[in-house]
């Protein structure tokens, strides 16, 4: 079979990139772990509700005053269901599921994770404006998808 001279640079460019694509993600993955991005916890899914802080999901208040929401993603609903926050402070999300993969995004803000079972993943963020807050599950998880969603209300200081 003749081969354009040409045809077969460009098929050896072709093939060269897609080795160099491969290694690059072997290596990143081998390297870097493939785990939930960035943050590493894991967590029993199956006994959520024994003594771990998911049994009873909320607003803790540290007594160093930072604030962590702490809050499970299940089928097809994120517990709790309205969170009330203070504008201004630092707040870090803390969230696991029982079930399956679930997606964690408040709207407007930099808080988009991946929800696995058995780890727990972790997000900060400063609410600069107050107002309500939409949040979303962005990974499809099953029929009642389209239905999870829970609200984050932000209230402006006294
Ligand atoms: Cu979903």
């Amino acid at each position: 079979m003749q081969v354009d001279r040409y045809e077969r640079y460009w098929m050896w460019a072709a093939s060269g990139m897609l080795a160099l694509f491969l290694v690059a993600i072997v290596v990143t993955a081998v390297s870097g772990g493939a785990h939930p991005p960035s943050h590493v916890e894991t967590i029993n899914p199956e006994t959520l509700d024994i003594g771990t802080e998911f049994a009873t999901p909320g607003v803790v208040t540290a007594p160093d005053g930072s604030l962590t929401v702490v809050m499970r993603a299940e089928l097809y609903v994120f517990k709790p269901d309205v969170v009330r926050l203070p504008v201004g402070r630092p707040v870090r999300f803390r969230i696991t599921t029982p079930d399956v993969l679930h997606g964690f995004q408040i709207v407007g803000t930099n808080v988009n994770l991946t929800v696995a079972p058995g780890y727990v993943s972790e997000g900060t963020t400063t609410f600069t404006e107050p107002g309500e807050y939409l949040v979303v599950c962005n990974e499809y998880c099953g029929l009642g998808h389209h239905n999870m969603y829970s609200r984050i209300v932000v209230e402006a200081a006294p």
